[in-house]
C-alpha cells in the first residue's frame, strides 16, 4: 500500500488530521487498533476551545456541533462556599467555549471519513514503524493474520499515550517530563439536566468537584477521590450524596440525580515528551503529552498539534516548503507547555492536598483569593480557558 501520510490512531487527533489533509488534497491512510464502537465508547472531554471550534469548521465537520453544541460565555468557581462567576467572553474580547463531547466530535469525524471514502483500517495489530529518519519511511501492521506494509512520505503518530509511536523513537533522543498527581477523578455521566447553566469548578475540604454537561439533558460530574478508591465502592447513591455534600445548599437542593450511564475513576498525570518529531515521524496529541483534565486542555492540545501539522504538511506538498517540516515540534511544544501550565495551575488551585504543609495550604488559599478576587487574576484564567492564540506557520 502507498500513501502520502500514514496516520496511526483513529482518535480525535488522527481523524481530525486525516480530514484536514484530505480537504487539502493530500492522501492519507489511517490504521486503528480498536473497533469504531470501542473508540466511540470512551467517555472523555467535553469542552472545545474557540480555536478547536474554528479548526473543526475549517475541516468541514462543524455542522452538528453548530446545531447541538452549547456555546458558553462564562464558567463558575466556588471556594469557601462563595460562588465566583468568570465572564469568559467579557474578559477575552468575545471568545467563548463550546460544550460538545469528544465522543460527538469523534463521531462527526468518522462520518466525514466514511463519506469521503478515504481509507481507514480498524482492528490492526503488531504495528511497526520503519526508517522514520529516511525519506521513505513505512508502517507495517497485521490485519486478520496478514502482514501489511504502507509506503509513505510521512507518519503521524496519533496513537495516544499507550501507543507505539513515541516508543519507536530511540530513548536517547527523547526528553521526558512527568508529574503524577496524588488523587484521581471519579466521573459520572447521567441523563439528568445540569445542576447549573454554566460549568462549576469547586474547591471543597472534602475534595474538588466539577459540574459539567453534554447537553441540556445530559450531565457529567467529577469528584476528587483518593488513588486507592475503586469504582466498585462507589454506588450511584454514594456518588450523588457525596456530590451534594461538596456543593452549596442551594445547588445541592436543585441537583437532579439519576442512573449512571458511565462511571469511572481516572488517574491524573502531567506529561510531555520532547522533541515531538523524529525524522519523518510526528507525534500528535496524547502520544506526546498528557494533562490533568482540570483545565479542559487534553483534547484541545491534540487539536493544537493537528493545527500545526496539517498546515506544515500542506505547505510542503502545495508550495514545496520542506523548510517548515523541522518547525513542527517547536511550534507544537510552545503551546503544549502553556496548556500544561494552565492545567497544573488549575489542579493546584482547586484540589485538596492532604499532604501539603499548613503553610502551603495557606499559599493555595491565597492563590484562590488573588486569582478569583482580581480582574487580572480572572482575566488570566479566562484567556487560558478559552484557548490562547495559535502562532502562524511559516
Ligand atoms: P486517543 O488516546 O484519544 O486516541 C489514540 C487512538 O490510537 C486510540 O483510538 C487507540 O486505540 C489508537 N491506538 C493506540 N495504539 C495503537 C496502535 N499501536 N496502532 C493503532 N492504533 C492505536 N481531555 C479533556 O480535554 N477533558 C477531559 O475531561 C478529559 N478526560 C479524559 C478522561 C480519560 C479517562 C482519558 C484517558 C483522557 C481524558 N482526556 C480529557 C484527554 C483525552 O480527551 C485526550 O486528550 C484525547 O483523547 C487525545 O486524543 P488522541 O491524541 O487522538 O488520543
Ligand atoms: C467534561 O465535561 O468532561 C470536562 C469539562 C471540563 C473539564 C474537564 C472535563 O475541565
Amino acid at each position: 500500500m502507498k500513501t502520502q501520510v500514514a496516520i496511526i490512531g483513529a482518535g480525535p487527533s488522527g481523524l481530525l488530521l486525516g480530514q484536514l489533509l484530505h480537504k487539502a488534497g493530500i492522501r492519507t491512510l489511517i490504521i486503528e487498533r480498536q473497533t469504531p464502537e470501542y473508540v466511540l465508547g470512551r467517555i472523555r472531554a467535553g469542552i472545545l476551545e474557540s480555536g478547536t471550534v474554528e479548526l473543526l469548521r475549517e475541516a468541514g465537520v462543524a455542522g452538528r456541533m453548530e446545531q447541538e453544541g452549547l456555546v458558553h460565555h462564562g464558567v463558575e468557581f466556588i471556594f469557601d462556599g462563595q460562588r465566583i462567576p468568570v465572564p469568559l467572553s467579557e474578559l477575552t474580547g468575545g471568545k467563548s467555549v463550546m460544550v460538545y463531547g469528544q465522543t460527538e466530535v469523534t463521531r462527526d469525524l468518522m462520518q466525514a471519513r466514511d463519506e469521503c471514502g478515504a481509507p481507514i483500517i480498524y482492528g490492526v495489530s503488531q504495528v511497526q514503524i520503519n526508517d522514520a529518519k529516511s525519506d521513505r519511511p513505512s508502517v507495517e501492521f497485521e490485519k486478520e493474520g496478514e502482514r501489511c506494509r504502507i509506503e509513505c512520505d510521512f507518519i503521524a503518530g496519533c496513537d495516544g499515550f499507550h501507543g507505539i509511536s513515541r516508543k519507536s523513537i530511540p530513548r536517547e533522543v527523547l526528553r521526558e517530563y512527568e508529574s503524577v498527581w496524588p488523587f484521581g477523578w471519579l466521573g459520572l455521566l447521567a441523563d439528568t439536566p445540569p445542576v447549573n447553566p454554566e460549568l462549576i469548578y469547586a474547591h471543597h475540604e472534602r475534595g474538588f468537584v466539577l459540574c459539567s454537561q453534554r447537553s441540556l439533558t445530559r450531565s457529567r460530574y467529577y469528584l476528587q477521590v483518593p488513588l486507592s478508591d475503586r469504582i466498585e465502592a462507589w454506588s450511584d447513591d454514594r456518588f450523588w450524596d457525596e456530590l451534594k455534600r461538596r456543593l452549596p445548599s442551594d445547588l445541592a437542593g436543585r441537583l437532579v440525580t439519576g442512573h449512571s450511564l458511565e462511571k469511572s475513576i481516572a488517574p491524573l498525570r502531567s506529561y510531555v515528551v520532547e522533541p515531538m518529531q523524529y525524522g519523518r515521524l510526528f507525534l500528535v496529541g496524547d502520544a506526546a503529552h498528557i494533562v490533568p483534565p482540570t483545565g479542559a486542555k487534553g483534547l484541545n492540545l491534540a487539536a493544537s498539534d493537528v493545527n500545526y501539522l496539517w498546515r506544515i504538511l500542506s505547505a510542503y506538498y502545495r508550495q514545496g516548503r520542506s523548510d517548515l517540516l523541522a518547525s513542527y515540534s517547536h511550534l507544537a511544544l510552545n503551546r503544549v507547555w502553556k496548556g500544561e501550565r494552565f492545567s497544573w495551575f488549575m489542579t493546584h488551585l482547586l484540589h485538596d492536598f492532604q499532604e501539603k504543609s499548613a503553610f502551603d495550604r495557606k499559599m493555595q488559599e491565597a492563590d484562590r483569593r488573588y486569582y478569583l478576587g482580581s480582574e487580572a487574576g480572572l482575566t488570566t484564567i479566562a484567556e487560558n480557558y478559552v484557548g490562547l492564540p495559535f502562532e502562524n506557520v511559516g
